[in-house]
């Protein structure tokens, strides 16, 4: 396998699909030397057959917002890879969502899947729908149209959907509420991130969060550092920047930081209790301003616009909102800042020119797709318990959480060991995730 002959030909399939041929590249670029130590994926042309996704649904959404009038999204769902589990994944809802974000994110789910130890294939799905603005009924009312399209191609042995970014508790719920109607099927294993009375796993919310900081914990532990005492600064405020401020304050770091599309808030004394529930808050008004924290808080959050969380000094960055929003030049202005860490929580939120300059300068780094993984991972859980009919506790999921997050460490470790002692988590996390799909593809035939 040559990675550039791949990449000229998968470019010339999908021009203009610039984040799935970005995240292409970079796991090729990171198997591409064992995968060429054995003859029998090639033979099979394991990546050939990997890099495109088993399908794709496209469909139209149709629904009426609040002032009668008749609105029309497109819908997707792409089913990427089942050679490990059913299509597991998120449903993304944002005004840029488009086939080349999906396919992505679609691609980098299989890997990360993987990653988690638990039997699941990779998926995504979601809509251009731009829920800012959205009053609640609309919101409901777009859900149920869209599962209107979607509900006939997943289900408990077949596709499980779950919240992405614009897709919350809430959203699954009116989700799941029209699936169940339209398919007379009442049983809860069909989406994963439901509500705690009806199917969902305690510590599903916060497992994306929570997952990354122990992560992290794994990672500055081999390099003889801890968390306490460390100051972060985290982008975003929604579900997963929620519980990643959570836990890290939780672990005696001091969370400086947190921003939004309008720009960052800095809070020197570190983010309180008080102060992360209220991110819910600012979360669920749909009005996507982080400024509303310092308008709350005014004495401890400083409110600057336009600017990045990555122009605030930290110790560690962790992105937790989008993809590509940690480029080249905020790698610089860290590393400058005294930056010696950055976890991506987000999926792919680093550019490659990002990553290149973090690890060039001995930074740790580690990918989302080992990072993140926690929240699928507790996905992965809440079906085994839906399977199981039953629910566990809150210590049973956390317990299980940790083990996986610090297994996902170690395969890091495995494939990443550099000869200097140091990690390549970028090449540890793919080559894992590589070798289980395509062991399982290889044993399972063409097909
Ligand atoms: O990117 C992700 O791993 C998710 N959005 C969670 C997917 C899931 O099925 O829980």
């Amino acid at each position: 396998m040559k990675v550039n002959e791949i990449m000229a030909s998968l470019e010339a399939k999908h021009p203009g699909e610039s984040e799935y041929l970005q995240a292409v590249r970079e796991v090729l670029e990171s198997i591409e030397e064992v995968y060429n130590q054995h003859p029998e994926f090639e033979k099979a042309r394991i990546v050939e057959r990997m890099v495109e996704p088993d399908r794709i649904f496209t469909f139209r959404v149709n629904w009426i917002d609040d002032k009668g009038e008749v609105r029309t999204n497109l819908g997707y769902r792409v089913q990427f890879n089942s050679a490990i589990g059913p299509y597991k994944g998120g449903l993304r809802f944002h005004k840029a969502v488009t086939p080349s974000m999906l396919k992505f994110l679609g691609f980098e789910q299989t890997f990360k899947n993987a990653l988690t130890t638990l039997p699941m294939g990779g998926a995504k799905g979601g809509s251009d729908f731009d829920p800012v603005g959205k009053s609640d009924a609309e919101i409901m009312r777009f859900c149920q149209a869209f599962m209107l399209e979607l509900w006939n191609n997943i289900g408990p042995d077949q596709d499980v959907p779950a919240g992405d970014v614009g897709v919350g508790g809430r959203e699954i719920g009116y989700l799941n509420g029209m699936y169940a109607k339209l398919a007379r099927k009442y049983s809860t294993g069909v989406l994963t991130g439901k509500g705690a009375t009806w199917g969902g796993s305690i510590l599903r919310p916060e497992a994306t969060g929570f997952g990354a900081l122990y992560f992290t914990h794994h990672l500055l532990e081999r390099a003889g550092k801890e968390l306490k005492g460390k100051t972060i600064a985290i982008s975003g405020f929604g579900n997963v920047a929620w519980g990643a401020a959570t836990k890290a304050t939780e672990l005696g770091a001091k969370v400086i930081a947190i921003s939004g599309p309008d720009g960052v808030c800095e809070i020197p004394g570190g983010i309180t209790k008080e102060m992360i529930d209220y991110m819910l808050v600012m979360r669920a008004s749909n009005r996507n301003k982080v400024q509303d924290m310092s308008d709350k808080y005014p004495e401890a959050a400083k409110f600057t616009a336009g600017k990045k969380a990555w122009s605030v000094k930290c110790d560690i960055a962790l992105p937790c909102a989008f993809q590509n929003e940690l480029n080249e030049a905020d790698a610089k202005e860290l590393i400058a800042n005294g930056t010696w860490c950055c976890c991506e929580v987000s999926n792919m939120g680093c550019t490659p020119e990002a990553i290149h300059t973090f690890q060039k300068n001995g930074i740790l780094f580690a990918p989302g797709k080992a990072v993140n993984a926690g929240g699928v991972a507790t996905s992965g859980l809440e079906m085994t318990q839906n399977a199981e009919h039953i629910g566990w506790a809150g210590e049973e999921v956390d317990a299980k959480l940790h083990f996986i997050m610090k297994s996902i460490h170690e395969a890091c470790v495995k494939y990443g060991l550099q000869p200097d002692g140091t990690v390549d988590y970028v090449k540890g996390a793919n080559i894992a995730g590589f070798m289980k799909v395509a062991t399982a593809m290889l044993e399972q035939g063409i097909v």
